[in-house]
């Protein structure tokens, strides 16, 4: 196959559909790509759904519980544009894909191995995980490949949702009692860090960036995401009260940008070998669960072989 065709091609903004010619490492980077962004997704429901039985409110209950089951909804969206790109040579199953992730061989946002100690995390991650999300989003909703760029398109829309649901309830903690708003300013403390990290490496140790843009996967890279991140969101902490945790942070009117304080990078690669405070947690969560639930899809396979061998009459 002509590679630079197909580069050309895809910097024309041209969509690659499932069934036509790609390059393998094109397939392989993004069955890598979109099946951890689906375990993303899945694993990200824990946190949060901690929290469901103790929200303050029916009202919060109701918007936690809607947003939980869409992130569920998030990860079907993913794993399905994940098995299109499966053939011959490339297992693209959801259920293989899903073993790899509870096995450890196949990763998952580092921010998802943070606890939620009080509901205010449950603002901090509405506010600052969904909103990083939402910046890496809308520039993957101009990625190459077809399935994943439509799949973005919708998840951002409900993103957009999350992230002002969480902001909302920071802005009544801020609003609140003395001690409601240093619970917000403390879960700002513990969430400000992680979520820069959900960016990537920095770009020179990213090691998928090169590739991933010239297949026009990512169009930007990892730094100027995380720097539009911090920028966009020193304002909205400045509009509730509360203050950012980082020393250097400073307005730099040559860059037009903000300076910012080095990253804790050794805790991210300790979260990424599996030693964050909550991995292990995490996939025992999902292990017990695939345990428990797996009459459930025994009986949907069984009554679907029923109904199939009634209406052929076998
Ligand atoms: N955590 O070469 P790089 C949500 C890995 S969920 C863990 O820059 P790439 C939500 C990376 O995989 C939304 N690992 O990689 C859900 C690579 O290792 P491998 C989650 C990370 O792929 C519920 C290595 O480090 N969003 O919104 O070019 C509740 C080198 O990195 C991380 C997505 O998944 C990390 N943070 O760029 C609430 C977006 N960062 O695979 C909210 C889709 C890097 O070579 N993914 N690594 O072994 C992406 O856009 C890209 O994969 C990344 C990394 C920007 C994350």
């Amino acid at each position: 196959m002509d590679i630079q065709k197909f580069v050309d091609y895809v910097h024309g903004d041209n969509k690659v559909e499932p069934k036509d010619m790609m390059p393998d490492d094109y397939r392989q980077l993004l069955v890598r790509q979109i099946s951890q962004h689906a375990h993303s997704e899945v694993v990200g429901m824990l946190p949060e759904a901690n929290w469901i039985s103790r929200a303050p409110s029916l009202r919060r209950k109701m918007a936690l519980l809607a947003k939980v089951q869409d992130e569920a909804g998030h990860g079907l969206y993913l794993y399905a544009a994940t098995e299109t790109l499966g053939n011959g040579n490339m297992i693209a199953d959801r259920d293989a894909l899903y073993e790899d992730m509870l096995a450890g061989k196949a990763k998952y946002s580092s921010i998802f191995n943070y606890p939620t100690l009080s509901w205010a995390d449950i603002g901090a991650i509405g506010w600052l995980v969904d909103g990083a999300a939402i910046m890496n989003q809308v520039m993957l909703m101009g990625n190459s490949y077809g399935p994943y760029s439509r799949a973005m398109v919708r998840i951002c829309k409900e993103e957009s949702f999350h992230q002002r649901q969480g902001y909302e309830i920071l802005m009544a903690l801020c609003r609140g009692t003395k001690q409601q708003k240093e619970m917000a300013q403390i879960a700002l403390n513990r969430f400000w860090w992680p979520a820069l990290m959900m960016f990537g490496p920095p770009d020179e140790h990213s090691s998928n960036s090169r590739v991933s843009m010239n297949y026009r996967v990512k169009r930007e890279t990892n730094d100027s995401l995380r720097q539009r991140f911090i920028d966009v969101s020193v304002p909205q902490a400045e509009f509730l009260g509360l203050r950012i945790p980082d020393k250097s942070l400073k307005w730099n009117e040559e860059r037009g940008h903000y300076d910012f304080g080095e990253l804790p990078w050794s805790e991210f690669q300790e979260v990424l070998k599996g030693n964050g405070p909550c991995n292990k947690k995490r996939m025992e969560a999902k292990r017990k669960a695939q345990r428990e639930n797996e009459w459930v899809k025994a009986a949907a396979v069984a009554f679907s072989e029923k109904q199939i061998k009634e209406e052929h009459n076998l």
